[in-house]
């Protein structure tokens, strides 16, 4: 274990305090405490915050390269490939964030004053710096309430064909749905809204920035998952562990487009195969390994609950995400548990979010709650 102390020593050293999924401040004296203190750290603030492992550093530096804005990277076309494929759409595009990925999508579908729906607390309106009205000149209409929602919130949102109505042409759903939880979206409400979508004549995006977890909790396949939808965007950097990366999936004509777009919006990238090596790696040997996370997750929740000052639904524990709910400010719980040596997110005035991952393991897992609940029992 000492190398795994150094490590973890290392990484507070290197931490910032910026990373706030709620939006709170740069603290110095945390960010102080955090680089001198001697405990080792664990890092529940999101599955963002994974190192590369060793094998994936190695696949990254055997990558064949080329430049990709020629078309001519052969691992970032094997990615596209190989992501196309499992989506079961046809094609794909390598980009750097799930932002762009999203941002792309929701370009390809609307036209500036349109509108396009989301569910509440949905990712391009809460955590994208407002790119969607900027970018595509477009506005949000928010369907249902948490997060999910079914077809008739959906066409509760449409507004009406009149020309002095913003024009709905878009609607996005989020699986798993960050803020509600790692809430999975049932797939027959996903069914209905697609087909009722299509009535009306919207295009269907999906935020799969963590589809690969709604798959390992419900066993159905990636490209069953995607089928209901026109663009689906991907994360390499959520749970897979990779450092970089998304895709966007979609067919030949929206990726054509897409590709346009995302030079235009500074996104074409050159000798890019040695991240898109890193998402290779991640797809080949990560995944089967998510359900840990998710066993993780629950067993984090279920010791949580049990705590006095906080709460969680466990019934809405379906994946790595963990939303917990405080009686104290969640910045003070946050902090507290900073102190020993634990980082979540405060995501609410009352509200703390743990997300599992692949550096964390059982024991850390069931550290981590011991320490909230600590957290959440001190005066
Ligand atoms: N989510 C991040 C933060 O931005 C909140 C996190 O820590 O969870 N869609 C969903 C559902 C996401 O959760 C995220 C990242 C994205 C898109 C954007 O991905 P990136 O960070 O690659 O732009």
């Amino acid at each position: 274990m000492p190398a795994l102390g150094y490590e973890r020593a290392r990484r507070a050293a290197n931490l910032s305090t910026h990373h706030n999924t709620f939006g709170g401040m740069h603290d110095p004296k945390l960010a102080f405490a955090a680089s001198h203190r001697s405990t080792p750290l664990i890092d529940l603030r999101s599955d963002t915050v994974t190192r590369p492992t060793p094998a994936m550093r190695e696949a990254m530096a055997r990558a064949e390269v080329g430049d990709d804005v020629f078309g001519e990277d052969p691992t970032v076309r094997a990615l596209e490939a190989e992501i196309a494929r499992l989506a079961g759409k046809q094609a794909a595009l390598f980009v750097s964030s799930g932002t762009m990925g999203n941002q792309l999508a929701i370009a390809l579908h609307t036209r500036p004053g349109d509108e396009i729906i989301v569910g509440d607390g949905a990712h391009p309106a809460f955590y994208e710096s407002g790119a969607a009205p900027v970018l595509s000149g477009v506005q949000f209409a928010f369907a249902g309430a948490g997060g999910l929602f079914d077809a008739d919130a959906m066409e509760a949102a449409i507004k009406p064909r009149a020309y002095w109505c913003p024009r709905t042409s878009l609607v996005c759903v989020e699986n798993t749905h960050n803020r509600a939880g790692g809430r999975v979206f049932p797939q027959s409400a996903i069914i209905a809204i697609a087909d009722r979508a299509r009535t009306h004549g919207l295009g269907v995006h999906l935020d799969g920035a963590r589809l690969w977890n709604a798959s390992a909790a419900t066993g159905v396949p990636i490209d069953q998952l995607c089928a209901p939808f026109d663009t689906v965007s991907l994360c390499f950097s959520k749970g897979l562990g990779a450092p970089v990366g998304s895709a966007l999936v979609a067919s030949h004509e929206h990726i054509e487009r897409a590709r346009r777009l995302r030079k235009m919006w500074g996104g074409g990238m050159r000798q890019v195969g040695i991240l898109a090596a890193a998402a290779l790696h991640a797809l080949e040997h990560h995944r089967a390994r998510l359900q840990d996370d998710h066993d993780h997750a629950r067993e984090l929740a279920q010791r949580v609950a049990g705590a006095p000052g906080l709460h969680v639904d466990l019934a809405g524990v379906e994946t790595n995400i963990v939303n917990i709910d405080t009686d104290a400010p969640a910045e003070q719980i946050a902090a507290r548990a900073r102190q020993a040596g634990v980082l979540v997110n405060a995501t609410g005035p009352r509200r703390v979010r743990a997300v599992l991952h692949l550096d964390v393991s059982a024991a850390e897992a069931r550290a981590a709650a011991e320490q909230l609940a600590q957290a959440a029992a001190q005066p």
